[in-house]
């Protein structure tokens, strides 16, 4: 039995050059050198992983995750000249009236931070990062598989509804749960090292989806502004967003005892019938943006704690920028499930 791994070679046609941190303009991080990383990984062990290119995912299945707004930026960046990259540069005001989609100075308002660029090539490569995701959990669904691997990139978690950011344009674990969902409840375990406040967003008032994020503290991180305890989720959905912060430099031992202690016990009594799995490897000791200290073998141990609950799951690839490693911290959490 080999793991199926989606990925599309178009989901490389995107390559943002730089980004805005703190006024300093920076190469950007969220390489093509990642899939790539990822993808010769997992080539290096054909009898475990099956590399599949995924169908092109319907346009009707994206709407159900994002507003057509949102998209609607994606469609205007399409029309950019070919060397044109798009950075926001203006945010909304408190009192904005008039967004306009089709207008490219307007993404500000769609938009949450000065790292993620558009131009022509954003929405292919989101959109067939989201159908690897889409793949991924319809060969769970249709029980095919018991573990798939989501090759997604760009990343997806602090994509909403309706606005971008953190190098994310789709939110492709919410589209690989909304498909889940139609076979039971489902399970978000996101432990990439910043706040999935995408995700959460899109499940906040869900019952039927329970959202656990592990990240650094956003005092002081990416996305900031939320990931706290105290958002717990709301309305029907109350009691089924969990926030766990851990200390910088967290060590394995720590995070397999908040994963012990507090995340598989919540996940084994909510009983979901398939679980998604956000894995960003930005927890690495060497990533230039994460702050915990986990090794490679580590990884395969958080891997083996998630298949020890023996639910049907889908990884999706979401962070880590440490591209010399992240190929091996990739596979070596897929192997832990083995
Ligand atoms: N100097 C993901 O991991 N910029 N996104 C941080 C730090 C935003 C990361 C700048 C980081 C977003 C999917
Ligand atoms: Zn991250």
């Amino acid at each position: 039995m080999t793991i199926p791994c989606f990925f599309h070679k178009e989901q490389l046609l995107f390559k943002p050059k730089y980004e805005w941190v703190l006024g300093a303009r920076i190469k950007h991080p969220e390489t093509t050198k990642r899939a790539e990383s990822i993808l010769g990984s997992l080539k290096a062990s054909p009898e475990l992983f099956q590399i599949i290119s995924p169908e092109s995912v319907p346009l009707g299945i994206i709407k159900q995750t994002h507003s057509p707004e949102l998209l609607e930026v994606y469609e205007t960046a399409q029309r950019l000249e070919g060397r044109d990259t798009f950075y926001p540069c203006v945010f909304p005001q408190r009192m904005t009236k008039h967004p306009n989609p089709k207008n490219i100075f307007h993404a500000g308002y769609y938009c949450i931070d000065s790292g993620t660029p558009l131009n022509n090539q954003t929405w292919k490569a989101a959109c067939w990062s989201a159908s690897a995701a889409y793949d991924a959990a319809d060969t769970v669904l249709k029980g095919e598989a018991n573990l798939t691997f989501a090759l997604s990139r760009p990343p997806g978690h602090h994509a909403s509804k309706d606005t971008y950011g953190g190098y994310c344009y789709l939110n492709n674990a919410a589209i690989a749960a909304k498909h889940l969902k139609k076979k039971g409840k489902v399970a978000i375990i996101d432990i990439d090292f910043h706040h999935g406040n995408g995700t959460q967003e899109i499940f906040y008032s869900d019952d039927n989806v329970l959202f656990i994020s592990l990240h650094g503290d956003p005092d002081v991180n990416f996305p900031y502004f939320c990931g706290y305890t105290t958002e717990i989720g709301k309305g029907k959905g109350e009691g089924y967003n969990h926030n766990i912060i851990l200390p910088e430099r967290c060590s394995v031992e720590k995070y397999i005892s908040v994963l012990k202690s507090c995340v598989i016990p919540l996940v084994k009594s909510f009983n979901p019938s398939s679980m998604v799995i956000s894995a960003g490897f930005d927890t690495y000791k060497e990533d230039p943006i994460g702050r915990f200290a986990l090794d490679t073998e580590d990884y395969t141990k958080l891997g083996a704690l998630f298949a020890k609950s023996k639910i049907p799951t889908v990884v999706c690839q979401e962070g880590g920028y440490y591209t010399q490693a992240l190929g091996e911290n990739a596979v070596c959490f897929l192997k832990g499930f083995l």
